[in-house]
């Protein structure tokens, strides 16, 4: 046997280990006890699934000071230093899911390390918005992961057919799964995306349903779930930090707090996964660098009086497009910012230390 197949631990393997983690390790020994998975970060408590036992540990000094994204987020595999009380190293992830934060903040906030599958949760109610689902999609192809449209409470609408159906036109070949998370026999044909230790995120707007369905696949009551309001169908924020939890039949689950803003950011490429439909027209357009927006011999305008393109797409793809760009320019300017400011402190310092060391002489 290797190593790297002896490090294989099956109570990690439960949590999601695959040689894609153990492959980096440099000394085995931290298996034992050194070696977990992110279950929470709740301000500077990082809890941590290890082979024992979950463990509430720090930072060290320098990834206290790291960037937002490299610091340790839910479903990261992270080595504890000797101590065991502090996080010392975050594995190179597989894949992450981020978004920039709400605010005035332009910078990338980690949601989700390490997952396999995001389901993108929404409600057969007023909550339902195409565009929504799209910005999602693009988070998701982004990140590295698979998405499963889910659209929970069939159970409170007559046409849940007609959702189902926009839900599928947002791009193709995209799952879409509907389901009532009071009846267990709705949700056979989402179960069968959930392989054993595979680790699935669950995102989408507060009070569509996210905790419910944790709950209804766990069997169990692992999350608080709260009432929506009755006037305008919107949830109350019930869910206030991201969890990672294992559920018993196999496969682990990160629920998300509703997120109240989507921004993003540097999903140009991502875009063109998620609007494959516009992008397969273009190569047609009379123009190379056609934007398709009034081109004369524009095949996707073209497409769209023919009929063969939703209008409302083509309107989507622009506007997506335009914030990503402008995005991705603020946040290179806030980081060129950063650079020299961080540059402007080094040579603060320097001079300092020389000053220092003249007044020795
Ligand atoms: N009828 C019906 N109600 C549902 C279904 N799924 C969720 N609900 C209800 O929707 C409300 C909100 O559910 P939560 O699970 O708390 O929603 P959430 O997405 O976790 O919300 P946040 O934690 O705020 O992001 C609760 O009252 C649930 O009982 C469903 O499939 N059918
Ligand atoms: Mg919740
Ligand atoms: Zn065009």
């Amino acid at each position: 046997m290797t190593q790297v197949e002896n490090s294989m631990n099956e109570v990690l393997i439960k949590l999601g280990l695959v040689p894609f983690f153990s492959q980096q390790l440099t000394d085995f020994s931290v298996v034992e006890k050194r070696l977990g998975r992110v279950v929470s970060v709740q301000r500077s408590v990082v809890s941590v699934a290890c082979t024992d036992q979950k463990r509430n540990v720090g930072l060290t000094v320098n990834l206290q000071q790291a960037d937002a994204l490299q610091r340790p987020t839910v479903g990261d595999w992270v080595i504890l230093d000797e101590t065991g009380s502090r996080v010392e190293q975050v594995l190179a992830r597989k894949s992450l899911f981020k978004r920039i934060g709400s605010g005035s903040t332009t910078q990338f906030q980690p949601v989700a390390a390490n997952i396999d599958l995001v389901f993108i949760v929404t409600s057969c109610n007023d909550e339902f918005n195409a565009s929504r689902l799209e910005r999602y999609l693009a988070l998701c192809s982004e990140a590295g992961a698979v998405p499963v449209i889910v659209l929970t409470k069939i159970d409170l609408t007559d046409d849940a057919g007609s959702y189902i159906a926009q839900a599928r036109s947002v791009q193709s070949g995209v799952a879409v799964e509907g389901v009532n998370a009071f009846d267990q026999s709705t949700l056979d044909g989402l179960k069968g995306w959930i392989e054993a230790n595979a680790t699935i995120a669950l995102v989408g707007s507060s009070g569509v349903g996210k905790s419910t369905l944790l709950n209804a696949l766990a069997e169990e009551a692992l999350a608080a779930t709260g009432a929506i309001r009755e006037d305008d169908k919107k949830g109350r924020h019930t869910t206030t930090h991201r969890e990672l939890y294992s559920l018993p039949s196999g496969g682990l689950i990160i629920d998300v707090p509703g997120m109240r803003e989507l921004r993003i950011a540097d999903v140009d490429e991502a875009l063109g996964h998620v609007f494959g439909d516009i992008e397969q027209y273009a190569p047609e357009c009379q123009f190379s660098d056609c934007r398709h927006m009034k081109e004369p011999g524009c095949a996707v305008l073209a497409a769209i009086e023919d009929g063969q393109l939703d209008r409302r797409r083509l309107d989507s793809y622009h506007k997506l497009m335009r914030e990503s760009v402008l995005a991705t320019s603020s946040l290179a300017e806030k980081r060129a910012k950063d650079r020299d400011f961080g540059k402007m402190v080094k040579g603060a310092k320097r001079f300092k230390e020389q000053a220092g060391r003249s007044d020795d002489v």
